[in-house]
This record gives structure tokens, C-alpha cells and sequence, in this order.
């Protein structure tokens, strides 16, 4: 029997009603613009989908929900950080009789406890997973968790279906080349969640599907492009001429290093570089593992991107063992010395299934379980456990004022000035995402 299923996908945002006043007013008028993209673990399940099915979807950025929506099966995803949300969502469409699917970085993590507000929970990704899902659906044996053992092999993921989103008109496209990362930085996800060994899509995939964006601005969700640079070079390469500008992650060791990299990135349409510098202390680099970073090249890696005119974007956590007293004084004023461009800072947030939620799980040292606090520096961000030479309170201070001192006043001015001598569309982006602190 061929069944039409309708699915509607879920993105949750923050519980309407514990949105600040200032949060409120961003969220009604602003938030169209200051979240210019839409997310692709939805696009890339609905390229699995069989056609007969049908899709609809609602972002909590963008929309409320509405719970009367006609559907048979609800799939919600969502980082640690929205869980609470997620599951509510989830209990309420329960109560109305509807199956929920839920997946993503959190549950792949803790099945059982999404298990409690779900008929079935995919651990893992699902390129496979979920037509297999659908057609148990269809045949009244859906089962209570669904997990992909073995990382799906990067040749079998398509092209993501971008059409399920065009409702947001969103004038940016996410894309992905590779998944996985062999680092293995303490605090990180990825390994975790993607595997440490680098899969990477077939170029001729990758430019394919680009060609069909219609977005003339692309972010690659890559974890790091910079991980096997002979093939980014040769992606860089095949993207020249496509009339594409982009964004994407990178780390220090190549981009302080390989002229022949930037330069191929410059010309395919780079604008930007998020980089994970982390901390401006070498002794917290290596105790985090995070081989690629030396923190006296800092500035010369900013520097070296900047001449091949792309901007950079700096990430920062603030948390770690060794941190010491002047965190945020000292932080900002290498932030500033090293001439970023725009810049991150998270409080560090033990996700669960790494190896610092493991080690500071050991060491008793995590005070605060509701997930809703794991957000890493977006709002409702809280120091969910025991620093080791500040108290949590001093913690949250030092971020507070990092960020104060980055964001406010002549500062962000100062950038967006300096940063018109990088070309126009690096200080178009520079300046949305200074005024708009993304
Ligand atoms: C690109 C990216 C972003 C982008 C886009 C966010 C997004 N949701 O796509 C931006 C910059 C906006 C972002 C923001 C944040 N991110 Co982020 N991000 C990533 C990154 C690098 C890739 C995500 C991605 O696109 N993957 C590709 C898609 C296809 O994979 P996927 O989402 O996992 O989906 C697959 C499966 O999980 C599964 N699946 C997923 N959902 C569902 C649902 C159902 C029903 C089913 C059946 C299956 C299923 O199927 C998909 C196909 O296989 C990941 C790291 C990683 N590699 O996972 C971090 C990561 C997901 N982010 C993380 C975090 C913490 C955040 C922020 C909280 C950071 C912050 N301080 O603001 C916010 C949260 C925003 C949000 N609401 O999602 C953490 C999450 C850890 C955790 N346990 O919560 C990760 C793992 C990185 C890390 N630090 O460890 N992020
Ligand atoms: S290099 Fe980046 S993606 Fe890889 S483990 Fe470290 S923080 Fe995660």
C-alpha cells in the first residue's frame, strides 16, 4: 500500500514566554534579519524523503508553532541548549496524538531520557535512517530508537533539499563538503558527534550542488576546511567563477601558513573565516589538545588573511582550568591587538559525551543539569559548573564584560571602519555582524 505521510519539522527557538523584553522586541523585529540562514539537518532528511511524502516546517526564529497543524509525524531537532523547549514541543503534540520522531546532537547523545517524549528517537545521523523510519511508519512498526552504527559514507549524502525552507526567503544557503574531525579538542562536539576520521563528499557533489543554490551567499557547516587542505584547495579551485561568496571554519596552522590556500580561497568567493582560537593562553591550548593553535601567531595569521582580504571572525572560551585572574582584560586586549575582525565569546559549557562533561562529571564539579543553560553565551547562558581558580560568579563576570568591552561603545565602530580596506563584501558582513553581535 502506498501511503502519503505528512511530516512537519520542527526547529525549536526560546519558550516565548521567558523571551526578556529587549529579547522580545529583537525577536519580532529583528530577528528576520539577524538570522539570515536556515539550517540543514531538515533539508538534508527531506532529500531522503520519497516524494510521495509531504513536508512542511516551522523555525521557532522565525514563526510560532502552530500545534493544529494537520500531520502524522513531527520531527524535532535541537542542541543540548533547547532541549527543554524540544521536549516540550514534543509532549504537547503527544497530547494532541501526533508520533514524534526526535534527533540531533542531543538526543544522539541521551536517547533514553528524548525516549521519555518521543515514539522514537534517531541516534546519529539519518541520511539511511529515515526513509528506513518512514517505511516501518507505514507498515505500523515504527520502533523506539533508530541508530546509525558506522558514519554514513560521505559519497551517500545528497544534495539537501533547500525548497522545504524557501518560505523564509533567507538570503544566505548553508552547504556542507566534509564531516568529522580528527582533533579532538576537550570541550568539543564534533568528534563526538561526526566521528574523528574526515569524510569527505565527492568535489564534483559538492560543486554540483552549489551550482543549484540559488543563494548567491553560502556558509559551509563544515567543522574545519582547513583539515585536509589539499582537498579544500581543490574544491576552492572547481568553486572559481561560480559567483559565490562564503563563509567557513578554518584553523590557525594553515591559514598562518599557506599562501596557495588563501589565495585559492580569496578566489572562489571567501569572505570570511571563523577561527577557533579559544584562549590566548598556550598552556590552556595544550591542555585542551588543540594541536593546531600557538597563540604567539595569532597575530600573523589575522594578518595573513587579511592580505588576501578576507575577514576574520575569532572564537573565545571563557572557563578554562587554567584561565587566570584578568581573564577578560587580558583576552580583549589580545582580541583587539591581533586585529580581529569580528569575534565569539562562549562560556565554556561541558556538552554532554565529551571528554570535559566526562572529566568534570568525575571531578564532581557540574552544578547544573537543566540543559536549558548549555548555550555556551546565548541568551540564557549560566557557568553550569565549579571553575577551578574563580568562583561561577566571577566566571560569568569576566564573560559579561569581554563581551561589553568587545561589543559596545567606539569599538565595533573602529572595526567596521577598519575593515573597509579589505574589500567590500568582508566589511558588509563585518559590519551587519558587529551591529547585530552575530
Ligand atoms: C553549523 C553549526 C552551527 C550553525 C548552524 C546551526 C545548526 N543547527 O545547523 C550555527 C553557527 C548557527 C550554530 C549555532 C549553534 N551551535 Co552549532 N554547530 C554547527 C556544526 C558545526 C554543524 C551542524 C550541521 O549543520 N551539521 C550537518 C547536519 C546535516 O547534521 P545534523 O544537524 O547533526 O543532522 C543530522 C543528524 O544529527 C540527524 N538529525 C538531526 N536532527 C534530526 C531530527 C530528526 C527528527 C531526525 C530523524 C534526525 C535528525 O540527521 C541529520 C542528517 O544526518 C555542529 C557540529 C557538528 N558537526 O555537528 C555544531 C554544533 C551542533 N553546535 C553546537 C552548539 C553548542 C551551537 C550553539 C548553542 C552555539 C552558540 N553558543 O550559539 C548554537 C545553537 C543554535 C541552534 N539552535 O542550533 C554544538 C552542539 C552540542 C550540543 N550537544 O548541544 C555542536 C555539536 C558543536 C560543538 N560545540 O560541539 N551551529
Ligand atoms: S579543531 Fe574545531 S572541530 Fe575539531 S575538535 Fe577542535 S574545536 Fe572541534
Amino acid at each position: 500500500m502506498v501511503v502519503e505521510i505528512e511530516i512537519l519539522f520542527i526547529q525549536p527557538f526560546i519558550k516565548p514566554e521567558i523571551r526578556s523584553a529587549f529579547f522580545k522586541l529583537m525577536y519580532s523585529y529583528f530577528s528576520k534579519i539577524a538570522f539570515f540562514d536556515t539550517y540543514l539537518a531538515f533539508q538534508q532528511l527531506a532529500a531522503v524523503t520519497p516524494r510521495r511524502h509531504s513536508i512542511k516546517i516551522f523555525d521557532e526564529r522565525f514563526e510560532n508553532i502552530n500545534f493544529n497543524e494537520r500531520c502524522d509525524i513531527v520531527g524535532i531537532t535541537f542542541p543540548t541548549g533547547f532541549a527543554p523547549r524540544a521536549y516540550e514541543i514534543a509532549d504537547e503534540f503527544r497530547r494532541r496524538g501526533k508520533t514524534v520522531v526526535l534527533g540531533g546532537p542531543h538526543v544522539s547523545i541521551l536517547p533514553e531520557e528524548a525516549k521519555q517524549h518521543a515514539d522514537s528517537v534517531v541516534i546519529g545521523e539519518a541520511e539511511l535512517i529515515w526513509p528506513q523510519l518512514l517505511k516501518d511508519y507505514e507498515n505500523g512498526g515504527l520502533k523506539p530508537f533508530y541508530k546509525q552504527e558506522i558514519p554514513v559514507s560521505a559519497e551517500l549524502i545528497p544534495p539537501a533539499r533547500r525548497d522545504i525552507t524557501a518560505k523564509y526567503c533567507k538570503p544566505v544557503a548553508r552547504v556542507q563538503a566534509t564531516r568529522g574531525c580528527p582533533i579532538g579538542c576537550e570541550f568539543c562536539g564534533v568528534p563526538v558527534i561526526e566521528g574523528r576520521y574526515l569524510r569527505k563528499r565527492p568535489i564534483e557533489n559538492v560543486i554540483e550542488e552549489i551550482k543549484s543554490i540559488p543563494q548567491r551567499f553560502l556558509i559551509f557547516s563544515d567543522a574545519s576546511l582547513t583539515i585536509d587542505p589539499s582537498y579544500t584547495k581543490s574544491l576552492f579551485q572547481e568553486m572559481k567563477g561560480l559567483g559565490k561568496k562564503f563563509s567557513c571554519f578554518g584553523n590557525t596552522d594553515v591559514l598562518g601558513r599557506d599562501d596557495e590556500f588563501l589565495k585559492l580561497a580569496k578566489e572562489a568567493g571567501c569572505i570570511l573565516w571563523y577561527v577557533g582560537f579559544e584562549s590566548v593562553s598556550q598552556e590552556v591550548i595544550d591542555k585542551l589538545g588543540k594541536k593546531t593553535n600557538v597563540v604567539k601567531e595569532y597575530a600573523s595569521v589575522v594578518e595573513k588573511i587579511h592580505e588576501y582580504k578576507m575577514a576574520v571572525s575569532g572564537s573565545f572560551i571563557f572557563g578554562f582550568d587554567e584561565d587566570p585572574k584578568d581573564l577578560s582584560d587580558r583576552t580583549v586586549k589580545v582580541m583587539n591587538e591581533i586585529n580581529l575582525d569580528l569575534a565569539e565569546i562562549n562560556v565554556l559549557t561541558p556538552f554532554p559525551g565529551t571528554p570535559l562533561f566526562e572529566r568534570l562529571e568525575r571531578e564532581g564539579r557540574i552544578t547544573i543539569k537543566d540543559w536549558f543553560h548549555y548555550r555556551e553565551g546565548q541568551h540564557g547562558t549560566e557557568v553550569v559548573f565549579e571553575p577551578k581558580n574563580m568562583s561561577r560568579e566571577e566566571l560569568y563576570d569576566h564573560y559579561d564584560t569581554a563581551f561589553r568591552k568587545w561589543f559596545y561603545g567606539l569599538s565595533s565602530i573602529k572595526r567596521i571602519s577598519k575593515s573597509i580596506k579589505i574589500g567590500f563584501y568582508p566589511s558588509l558582513y563585518v559590519a551587519l555582524a558587529n551591529t547585530f553581535h552575530i
